[in-house]
């Protein structure tokens, strides 16, 4: 590998987006440090590839303690880039978690953009992590002939919904408002002390290293452990429908246990987004871009889209809707527009939904004949 002289820091590289951000700055030559926090358990996972690959370190700290931000950023004052990816990212667990959830992911941006003005690191570039989550109940409306609405799983319409930079938010959880802080205060600091601050609003985006508690990957998950059970129960090959649906599971495997199934969201891939953010630290000035898809499907789709990968065409009898995972409110429609992302940075998904969700589904079931 060719090294060129960038270097990163990375807050939040445990990760989803800091696993994938890292594997593409040391690809472009850069040299990353990866900032990760304490844990009892061993929270490196997604990492493991990259520990003691040239050009990569890991250094211990906590977002919510200025003084292990700023001692980091003193140790690398040659950084050309600070990515804030580091958040308490669940909104369900904000809701039971309101002051962790903004200590970590509305003052600790606010850490971050203070030590670096604080030391005096003003042509550092800083990349926050904004979201979709931020418009809520939001959305513009425009009126489309009803062959283009075709893609939605929505009534055929006329007036399509969608969130762009210049949509209002109107947050529905406490990680939201915590998100929208966070994003009010890396304009502050681009506008006030000149930073070159950008926020990147991406709407939801998946893999393979998605967290197990998110619904893609929840129902990737149990879809792989659902397959390897008949799997070492029957030795039956996955996909093998006849087979699968003639078990009556109902009593022998529990259910998939999930909560609202009628939201929609714009789902991407994890590692396109992160080139978009790469793409924003690039540009000569620091702007916000929203960056997604532009197509949105509700949880049902996903949930046919994902069984229908492994035989199964009916998941009504293995699926329970269980008021645990309803949230005391709830973001009812995302579905981005991505014209300026698309026109200024030049960037644009590479992988569709259904690419995704089969992407999900076979990394978790890829240990199964
Ligand atoms: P993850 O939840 O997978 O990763 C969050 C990271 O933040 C983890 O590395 C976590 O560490 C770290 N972290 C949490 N609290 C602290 C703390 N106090 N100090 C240091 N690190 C901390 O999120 P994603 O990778 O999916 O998302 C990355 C960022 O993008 C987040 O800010 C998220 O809110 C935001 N976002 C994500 C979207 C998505 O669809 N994925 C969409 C829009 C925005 P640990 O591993 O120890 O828990
Ligand atoms: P979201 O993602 O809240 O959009 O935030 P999540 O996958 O948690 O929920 C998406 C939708 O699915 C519904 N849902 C469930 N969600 C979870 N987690 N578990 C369930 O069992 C379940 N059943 C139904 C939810 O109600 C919701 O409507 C993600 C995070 O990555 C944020 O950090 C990020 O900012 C936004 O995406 C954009």
């Amino acid at each position: 590998m060719i090294r060129n002289n960038m270097k990163a820091i990375i807050f939040g590289i445990t990760g989803q987006d800091g696993s994938h951000l890292a594997d593409l700055l040391l690809a472009k030559g850069y040299k990353v440090v990866g900032v990760a926090r304490r844990s009892s358990v061993d929270n490196t996972q997604r990492v493991k590839h990259l520990l003691g690959v040239d050009g990569f370190e890991l250094v211990s700290g906590d977002i919510t303690d200025c003084h292990s931000i700023t001692s980091i950023l003193r140790e690398n004052d040659d950084v050309n880039e600070v990515y804030n990816l580091a958040a308490q990212s669940h909104v369900a667990v904000s809701f039971k978690q309101p002051g962790l959830t903004w200590d970590a992911t509305a003052k600790g941006c606010m850490n971050i953009l203070q030590s670096l003005v604080d030391l005096g690191m003003i042509s550092t570039r800083f990349y926050q992590a904004s979201s979709s989550e931020m418009f809520g109940k939001e959305f513009d409306t425009t009126e489309v002939p009803v062959d283009l609405v075709a893609p939605f799983d929505g009534p055929s319409s006329e007036i399509l919904k969608y969130q762009n930079e210049d949509t209002k938010f109107l947050p529905q959880s406490p990680y939201a408002i915590a998100k929208c802080a966070a994003h009010y205060m890396t304009r502050l600091f681009r506008e006030g002390y000149g930073l070159h601050a950008s926020a990147g609003i991406l709407f939801n985006h998946e893999g393979p290293r998605r967290g197990e508690d998110f619904v893609t990957r929840k129902i990737t998950k149990w879809i792989g452990e659902f397959v390897r059970w008949v799997d070492g129960k029957e030795n039956i090959i996955t996909g093998d429908q006849d087979s699968i649906q003639s078990l009556d599971p109902i009593d022998r495997f529990p259910k998939l246990r999930l909560g609202n199934l009628e939201a929609f969201r714009d789902w991407g891939y994890a590692g396109d987004y992160v080139e978009a953010m790469w793409m924003m630290l690039q540009q000569d000035s620091p702007d916000d871009y929203v960056i997604c898809t532009g197509k949105t499907h509700t949880i049902r789709k996903l949930l046919d889209v994902a069984f229908s990968h492994v035989g199964i065409k009916d998941w009504s009898e293995y699926v329970v809707q269980d008021p645990e995972f309803y949230r005391p409110a709830e973001v009812d429609y995302l579905r981005g527009d991505n014209q300026k992302a698309k026109s200024v940075l030049g960037w644009e998904p590479k992988h569709s939904f259904e690419d995704l969700v089969k992407m999900m589904v076979e990394s978790d079931t890829d240990d199964v004949k």
